[in-house]
This record gives C-alpha cells, structure tokens and sequence, in this order.
C-alpha cells in the first residue's frame, strides 16, 4: 500500500476537512470520496469514544485521505494514542497558555521536541513506514495544533505560537464568541471575532506557522479563505445527513 497522502500546511493550497461527530466507518469512507483532503473525528464534543474514532481513522485512511482528532485541553494522553492509531495530526482545544502548548507538544512529538512515547502500533502499518522510517520522520509528518478560543489565549497568542514543536493554530469562532462577549452570544459573525481572526493570522504569519478553523456554514468558510486561512472544516456529519436528507425529500415532494 502506498501510505497516506502528504498533509503539508505551508504548501499555500487551502486544505479542507469534513469534520465529524461521530466515527461511523462507512461515513468516514464515504466522506473520504467526496473530495475533502482530510476528515477530523471530534473527542471534545463528539458523540464517539476513542476507540470508535480508531475504527474511523482506519476507514477513512484507507479511503486515502488524512485523519485529525480533536481533543479535550488535559487529554493529553488521548491525543498520543490517537497518532498512534494512524491519525496525521491532533487538535487540542482551548490552548489558553505557552503551559498548556508545551504539555501538548510533549503528547504529541517525540524527543527532543516533546516526551511522546513509543508504539504507533496502526500508524506503522497506515503509514506503510518501518520503524526508523516512522520515527525519523514523525515530529514533521504529524502535525499538532492548537485551539485559540478565548480572550486569554489571544492575549498569550505569541508565546503559544513560540512553543518549539507547536505547529500551529486552530481557531474555534464560536468559543471565541462566546469568550468576547462575555458569555452573552455565540455568533461568530460578531465583528469582534473578525478583529480578533486578522489578529490571529497577523501573529501566525509572523510566527511563520499555519492557521486553520472551523467554519460553521461554507459562506464562513469562504470568508475565512479570503482571509488566508489554510485549513478550513465543514460539517458535521450529522449536519451533511440533515441538508442532503431535507433536500432529497423537498426534491421527491416536488414543493407539493
Ligand atoms: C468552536 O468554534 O469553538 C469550536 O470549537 C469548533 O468546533
Ligand atoms: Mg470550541
């Protein structure tokens, strides 16, 4: 088998991901044919368990394309057995601290960039590496990125990005919102969220580190790729079914 495909954030092509909520294999399959260059399985909000999205990953990576979990802050050790299972990279919500960054590199990157510990037991095999193959190469190939979704993290957004071994920025709009507004609305068309984007993307170019986010319709998503954002999701899953389900059946009832 050839391995999965390359995931490479500064190639200045935008990435897209469907983004799930469950780890159903044949949606993960299926999804993986539409197109997207990556689906990511969700641990923080999901509906799944590790060992379900596990089953995911190894389904939508042999449909060829690269699979993201996204963790909870503090499941640390999630995100190691989640590279361990084949996944390309990690997404750690609510990095609010360079702390916090530096306790997800050291999950996710092996020494001397962090303390991850050895046995990509499927990851051997989905990447179809040998083991100095894999380990050579595994601090770049896998990627970890993390969240920026409160008004404390923006303020230490310099020093996150500083972290050695962090690779980058996942921005979560709706915890944004909801952060800047103090808890009052969780809009992320709210004009202080765009202030706070630009703000972003200006420390990441500076930071000469990617940026990525979760767009919530693919009117956002166009917006944020006009920002220059270089990794944008769609989804869910579930809300796929729900658009193509209502649509088949306005289209079968023909607005009768
Ligand atoms: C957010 O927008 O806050 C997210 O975490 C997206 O999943
Ligand atoms: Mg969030």
């Amino acid at each position: 088998m050839a391995g999965l495909p390359a995931f490479d954030l500064a190639s200045g092509k935008v990435h897209w991901a469907a983004w799930m909520s469950t780890a159903e294999p044949a949606v993960a399959e299926t999804l993986a044919l539409c197109g997207y260059d990556a689906i990511v399985f969700d641990l923080q909000h999901g509906l799944v368990d590790p060992g379900e999205v596990r089953g995911g990953i190894a389904a939508a990576a042999l449909g060829g394309v690269a699979c993201w979990v996204r963790v909870s802050v503090g499941a640390f050790d999630v995100a190691s057995q989640m590279l361990d299972a084949g996944a390309a990279g990690v997404i750690c919500a609510m990095v609010d601290t360079p702390e916090i960054a530096q306790a997800f590199v050291n999950a996710a990157k092996f020494p001397p960039l962090g303390r991850r510990s050895w046995g990509p037991n499927r990851a051997l095999a989905l990447t179809a590496l040998d083991r100095d193959a894999y380990l050579a190469g595994s601090n770049r190939r896998t990627v970890a990125l993390g969240m920026i979704e409160t008004e404390t993290a923006l303020k230490n957004l310099p020093a996150i990005l500083a972290t050695p071994g962090f690779d980058g920025i996942f921005v979560g709009p709706n915890d944004l919102a909801v952060s800047l507004s103090g808890g009052t609305a969780s809009d992320p068309a709210d004009p202080r969220v765009g202030a706070a984007l630009d703000r972003i993307l200006a420390a990441c170019r500076d930071a000469g580190k990617p940026a990525g986010i979760f767009a919530n319709t693919p009117a956002f998503a166009a917006d944020y790729t006009r920002r220059g954002f270089a990794f944008v999701t769609l989804g869910t899953d579930l809300a796929f079914l729900r658009k193509g389900a209502e649509a088949m059946l306005a289209e079968a009832r023909g607005n009768r």
